[in-house]
């Protein structure tokens, strides 16, 4: 029996050649973002990255870039307070997100965020697909529950991507693959499939680069 939300297949060398080339290029910062009203011209097709904070939004955007320090990733969960944009190529906004879930800041600040990032999610019209990293140590949290909830409801197609992989064992790895299996069947906007990355080790990226270059 086929499992449902297989793991993406990686590409072939044709495939994996357009992802190398929209990465190849210089990519820009363009701004941070901090309300609805200051986000970009919708003038290019958008991927953002979401997922609960510290799981690795920012490290896979620097690995899917190959630019070290681009996207500000740090120990400190919390980082990335602003809506950040990035150029990929000349048709591509990658968007880095403030994460989740994160109780530790003053709850002012916090819903501020979460209310930027809802609005973002549910209403931002060029945004072709999220992906919503879910890390490999702990599978999906009631806090992702909810962010694929709001996709389902914003009908923006959503597709899981395992982050750490490097810090789990096989065996725990496929274990929470399982459970995240479980999580996504409950969700219409799932994307069908999982893509499995370390942005310390590199694995996964070059698929993941592929998935976004060949977005329709
Ligand atoms: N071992 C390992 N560590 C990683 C990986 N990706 C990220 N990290 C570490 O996890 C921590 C958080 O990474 P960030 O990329 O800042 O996480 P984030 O999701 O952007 O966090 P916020 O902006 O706070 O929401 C950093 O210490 C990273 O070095 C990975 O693939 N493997
Ligand atoms: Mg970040």
């Amino acid at each position: 029996m086929q499992l449902p939300f297989p793991l993406t297949e990686e590409p072939d060398a044709q495939s994996e050649e357009k992802g190398r080339l929209l990465f190849a290029g210089p990519t820009e910062f363009v701004k941070g973002v901090v309300a609805m009203s200051g986000l970009p011209d919708a003038e290019r097709i958008e991927v953002c990255f979401a997922g609960r904070s510290n799981v690795g939004k920012s490290s896979l955007i620097n690995a899917l870039t190959g630019m070290k320090a681009l996207a500000r990733a740090s120990n400190t969960p919390g980082r990335t307070q602003e809506i950040n944009y990035f150029t990929a190529g000349d048709d591509f906004y990658l968007v880095d997100l403030p994460g989740y879930g994160y109780a530790n800041a003053p709850l002012p600040v916090v819903e501020k965020w979460q209310r930027l990032l809802k609005q973002f999610l549910q209403g931002r019209q060029t945004l072709r697909r999220a992906f919503v990293l879910i890390d490999a140590r702990h599978g999906v949290k009631s806090v992702d529950d909810e962010i694929m909830s709001l996709l389902d409801s914003a009908a923006v197609t959503f597709q899981a991507v395992l982050t750490k992989a490097d810090k789990v064992k096989e065996v725990e790895r496929e274990e929470i693959l399982n459970q995240v299996r479980g999580a996504l069947s409950k969700h219409p906007a799932a994307y069908p499939e999982i893509i499995v990355t370390s942005s310390e080790k590199g694995w996964g990226i070059p698929t993941l680069r592929t998935v976004i270059a060949t977005l329709e």
